[in-house]
């Protein structure tokens, strides 16, 4: 990418689409096209097409999606196979229509089998059953990860996707029923403490493990990939170590000064036991996460308390 090349970041609000535009305009790239959900609705074809004809969109970032923790994949199936089939059939296919240079498309860890080896291999993809929480979400994903190397093996065209572990960082979903772990921790431990609550509810075993990336460490990598790595298949983003759930409940006590309980409640699923990738692949490129979870946690605690009580 030229500092001047015109780049589409798709679902710029969010958790990973706001953290590549935040990493986009620090590195001095200004001919940016962004769009609102309200402005543009990626799961209408038209307003899609409409989009790609007006401008001349050179790179895209598809960082929109319908994504959600596990609660959410378990009760919404249908919108999440339905909108993420929509958004990456209509934006893959305007990007070909429209003879854009390079996508990168996000998958995510969680669409590898769920009792797959670990770390997680690329080669590991279709290798075996899913997740049943979140096989809608997997499987719409896995389609648009086909649909960029169908397209690239066809048509010749550079569309890479990444497989990011699970994500935390600013401007993510604080909303206990469909908030990712770690987002829903902060705000548990946070609201027990304001409130002298005495136990916070932790749900599953503690047991699960999972790998947990700063958005602006992925932004890092989006941006390092997009000039970097031409290759149809898919690539692992993440830091190389997990914690168990227990753990993380622990750490964020700890962060947030909370005195109170810790309870389980293993009537709720754990999901896959664990997700932690191999990051050979992206190392031997040249590429490394530089912040620590701690450190992470600590700095979106503090954005999350700004956030939170503007909110109030
Ligand atoms: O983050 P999470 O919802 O997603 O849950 P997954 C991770 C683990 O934390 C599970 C436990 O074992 C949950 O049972 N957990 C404990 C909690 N307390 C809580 C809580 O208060 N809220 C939530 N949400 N979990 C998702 C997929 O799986 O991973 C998505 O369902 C997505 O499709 C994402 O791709 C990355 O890691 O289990």
């Amino acid at each position: 990418m030229e500092l001047n090349s015109k780049i589409y970041v798709a679902g710029h609000k969010g958790l990973v689409g706001s953290a590549i535009l935040r990493a986009l305009q620090s590195k001095g790239y200004h001919n940016l096209v962004l769009r609102t959900s309200s402005e543009l609705d990626l799961r209408n074809r038209e307003e899609v097409y409409n989009l790609f004809q007006q401008e001349k969109i050179e790179y895209m970032f598809l960082a929109a999606a319908k994504v959600g923790g596990i609660a959410a994949n378990n009760d919404y199936p249908a919108d999440f196979i339905r909108d993420n089939l929509f958004i990456q059939t209509n934006v893959i296919d305007a990007a070909y229509q429209f003879n854009i240079k390079k996508l990168l498309f996000l998958g995510s860890t969680c669409i590898y089998p769920k009792f797959a080896p670990q770390p997680l291999k690329e080669e590991y993809l279709l290798t075996g059953e899913l997740e049943p929480t979140n096989q809608p979400y997997a499987i719409a994903k896995i389609a648009g990860i086909n649909m960029c190397q169908s397209y690239n093996r066809q048509y010749g065209t550079k569309y890479i996707s990444v497989m990011p572990t699970n994500m935390y960082g600013p401007h993510d979903n604080f909303d206990l029923k469909t908030s990712h772990v770690l987002p829903a921790l902060i705000r548990k431990f946070h609201d027990a403490k304001e409130n002298n609550i005495p136990a916070v509810e932790v749900w599953g075993t503690g047991n699960p493990r999972r790998e947990f990336l700063h958005s602006d460490d992925l932004a890092e990598a989006c941006l390092f990939l997009m000039d970097h790595y031409n290759e149809s298949e898919i690539i692992n983003v993440g830091v190389g170590s997990d914690i168990s759930i227990k753990e993380l409940a622990e750490l964020i006590q700890t962060i947030v000064g909370y005195e109170g309980e810790i309870v389980f409640n293993s009537s709720i699923p754990d999901g896959t036991p664990r997700k932690l990738v191999d990051v050979t692949k992206i190392s031997l490129l040249g590429w490394e996460a530089k912040i620590s979870l701690e450190n992470g946690l600590r700095s979106v605690y503090q954005a999350f308390q700004k956030e939170y009580l503007i909110k109030q």
